[in-house]
């Protein structure tokens, strides 16, 4: 990224991240304050209206921005750098703002922990709950270090693995970096980033290249690389500062397609996929497809230091289950027959690949083992959705509540995203920490909003719905009768997430009954990598959407990615609409639609099945038959 300046939740972004320091730091708290509302007010006015009042040099009429924070906020947006934030973070241990990731600890209590007990970073905090001197401190006590200890454990826990939106975004990098190399033939990312998978172990690349060594080079050099763990002729392997770590693998141009098919996986896929070939006379390895008599290994001179593919390779008989009856000779369907040619089969593409194995082509998100092999021989794979499908996008947050956009901003931001339509679905009255909406304001939203649908200012056609809280006992947040002037309701669980599961479950249901609830949110509130699921029983939540033709949203956000793809396949055979929901909280969080699109297509998901691929017509007239 070289863009020079910051937009205006940028800039927010760094006031909060100074507010947070200086806390940290036990600065005067009025100062600390100012930050954080020069953050929540720069959140709520338009990026337009910021660039006027800079330019004007109008900042500090603005509520709680004087002038030395104007001058602060002019610079990070002319400039994205402020030398004052950069001096600041490196007066604070890192360690401590890491601390801050754990539940329980804010800026207060880490400042405690560091001036009484001398405690900079997570490994010595560690150290002090298992003494027991946490506790002692005042304001702390037994309680407090158990939860703090429980949080390390669960940050342990989860930090081996990543969103899969944040390693993509670094995977973009590196694959554009290697192709820009001009050694380099071919490469592709594979693994579980591939596959679309919502978190990711470990990144994996598949490069041809005319040269090794300056590839590999490069790929060790990468900005951000904390260490090298393997460096060879035909692989390397990094991890960066963040934890990421990435795999290299170096394969002549031959045996691209194969390894890119192996190391995309999955492992249980990859499995099936051997049986097949076995079962037709061939033995289908990262190295190429052969006839099954021989013997094939990595060709002479590939083994590099740190190479692993030969332990691969010896695990490959375990692998197939296969036994000396079933290594039959059905070779019909296409392939190289056994025991003919002595030449290994030559592929161009995966989808050749899967050809020569009489399979029509499998997209890298089916590949899970779960019958996408039997699908792709009787020819009855989906045709998956894909994110050039989506017309628009409905649950989406404005200023009015815990948005950082503006209503405008985020209908121009549709009209940039080329969509027909944005469906508005601000909190409910009940999600105070959210800002939620009361009766009211909702009723303003909606008037502004059938007002801009009538000006034609906007292309995008502006949906008014609500994200309306499911209280405790099942019932909305809001009335039937102001609930029908709305065109939508996502009912969502933003409260009392310990109710146990019958409860939660007859909660949930009961919301569903609603005659105005049209879609469910986020159904088992998890956060990927940082909080559980509640309990809830998912098959009858799926059953009673069914039943009330109630629709159940992919949250796109790449936190959530709520309903679980797992789910999916199967309840959309039984007629469960989706909605792929990004609910974004600013424009850029429209983008996530596209973490939505991976969920769906790895829940084996068609256009028709999601709502937001329907022109705009055909949405409005569903909505009309249902209300
Ligand atoms: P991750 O990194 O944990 O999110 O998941 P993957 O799927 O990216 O796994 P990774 O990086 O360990 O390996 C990449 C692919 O290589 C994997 O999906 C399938 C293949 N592979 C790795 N180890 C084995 C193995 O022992 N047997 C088989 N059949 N395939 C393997
Ligand atoms: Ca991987
Ligand atoms: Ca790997
Ligand atoms: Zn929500």
């Amino acid at each position: 990224m070289f863009s020079s300046g910051m937009t205006k939740n940028e800039i927010a972004d760094v006031l909060s991240d100074i507010g947070t320091l200086l806390e940290l730091k036990g600065e005067n708290p009025f100062k600390v304050r100012a930050y954080q509302a020069g953050a929540r007010t720069l959140e709520a006015i338009e990026e337009a209206e910021l660039a006027r009042l800079i330019e004007k040099g109008e900042l500090q009429t603005m509520k709680g921005i004087g002038e030395a924070l104007g001058l602060k906020i002019a610079e990070l947006h002319r400039t994205g750098r402020l030398e004052f934030f950069e001096k600041l973070k490196a007066s604070v241990e890192p360690g401590l703002v890491e601390m801050l990731q754990i539940p329980g600890l804010g800026p207060k209590k880490i400042r405690a922990l560091r001036d009484k007990l001398w405690i900079v970073d997570i490994a010595g905090l560690t150290q002090a709950c298992l003494d027991g001197r946490v506790a002692e401190l005042d304001g702390f006590g037994a309680k407090t270090q158990e939860k703090i200890l429980a949080g390390i454990r669960n940050r342990e826990a989860y930090g081996r693995r990543h969103l899969w939106w944040d390693a993509a975004e670094v995977a973009a990098g590196i694959v554009a970096g290697l192709r820009r190399l001009q050694q380099v033939q071919r490469v592709e990312a594979a693994g579980s980033l591939r596959r679309g998978m919502e978190t990711v172990g470990d990144l994996d690349f598949i490069v041809a290249a005319s040269e090794v060594g300056p590839v590999v080079e490069w790929f060790v050099s990468m900005p951000g690389v904390n260490e090298v763990t393997a460096r060879g002729e035909t692989k390397a392997s990094v991890r960066f500062d963040s934890g990421l770590q990435a795999d290299l693998r170096l394969v002549p141009s031959d045996q691209f397609v194969f390894a890119l098919h192996h190391f995309t996986g999955s492992k249980d896929h990859n499995v099936q996929m051997r049986q097949r070939a076995l079962a037709r006379g061939l033995s289908l390895s990262e190295w190429g497809l052969f006839p099954a008599d021989e013997k094939h290994g990595p060709s002479e001179g590939q083994r590099g230091s740190g190479e692993r593919m030969t332990e691969d390779g010896g695990q490959r008989a375990e692998d197939t289950g296969l036994r000396a009856d079933d290594g039959g000779l059905r070779t019909e369907g296409g392939g190289q027959s056994a025991g003919g040619g002595q030449r290994p089969v030559l592929v161009q593409t995966e989808a050749e690949l899967f050809a020569k194995l009489g399979l029509h082509y499998i997209p890298p998100e089916l590949r899970e083992g779960l019958g996408e092999i039997e699908a792709a021989e009787k020819g009855e794979l989906p045709r998956l959705v894909e994110h050039a499908d989506l017309r628009g996008a409905f649950h989406n947050h404005t200023t009015a509540s815990d948005g950082r956009n503006t209503l405008a901003e985020m209908a121009a931001a549709a009209d940039a995203l080329g969509w027909e339509y944005l469906g508005i679905a601000d909190h409910s009255k009940t999600s105070v920490v959210a800002n939620g909406l009361n009766e009211e304001r909702l009723l303003r939203q909606v008037a502004e909003i059938r007002a801009l649908n009538a000006s034609k200012r906007f292309k995008a056609h502006l949906f008014a719905g609500v994200e309306c809280d499911i209280l405790p006992d099942g019932t909305l947040d809001f009335d039937e009768p102001l609930l029908r002037q709305l065109d939508y309701i996502v009912a969502s669980v933003h409260s009392l997430f310990s109710q146990d599961e019958a409860t939660m479950t007859k909660r949930i249901i009961r919301a569903i009954e609603h005659p105005c609830t049209v879609m469910l949110g986020h159904v088992t509130g998890r956060l990927l990598l940082r909080r559980e699921a509640y309990r809830v029983d998912v098959a009858k939540v799926i059953d009673a959407a069914l039943a009330n033709g109630v629709i159940i949203e992919i949250n796109a956000h790449p936190n959530r990615l709520d309903l679980d793809w797992r789910h999916w396949r199967k309840a959309a055979e039984r007629g469960l609409l989706c909605s792929i929901n990004p609910d974004a909280h600013d424009t850029s969080g429209l983008g996530h639609v596209r973490a939505g699109i991976n969920v769906a297509r790895k829940g084996w998901l068609r256009r028709e099945q999601i709502l937001n691929t329907w022109p705009l017509a055909q949405v409005g007239e569903w909505m009309q038959a249902r209300a």
